[in-house]
């Protein structure tokens, strides 16, 4: 899990002082932290498993959730959303971050 290492460096490198603020920042009406959650990402399909129901992405940089361009797998919320999805094709596709399995909702074939 690359995403996984990358946000425990990110917490490591922020250290206690990170921590204090989001402890507070959850007591505070009105100042929710940055919500990740559902975001958009576009790529290129590199990988598909179908029996799985699971898709590798040459992902671009996603800025909402601070990823970096890398290549992984997304999980699909149904095996029939990969039907017109083939390997080489330019995809934008929406998923929730906060699972860990990258749970794509939608895909939309771009090319
Ligand atoms: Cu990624």
């Amino acid at each position: 899990m690359k995403h996984r290492n990358f946000v425990l460096g990110i917490v490591a490198a922020l250290g206690i002082a990170g921590a204090v603020n989001a402890a507070e920042m959850k007591g505070m009406p009105g100042t929710a932290m940055p919500a990740a959650g559902i975001v958009t990402g576009k790529g290129v399909v590199k990988g598909i498993d179908a029996a799985a129901g699971k898709v590798t992405i040459a992902h671009e940089s996603i800025e909402a959730i601070k990823w970096p361009a890398m290549t992984m797998g997304f999980k699909v919320a149904q095996p029939a959303m990969l039907g017109n999805v083939a390997v080489g094709k330019k995809i934008e596709f929406v998923f929730d971050s906060k699972d860990q399995q990258f749970t794509i909702k939608s895909i939309k074939v771009l090319e």
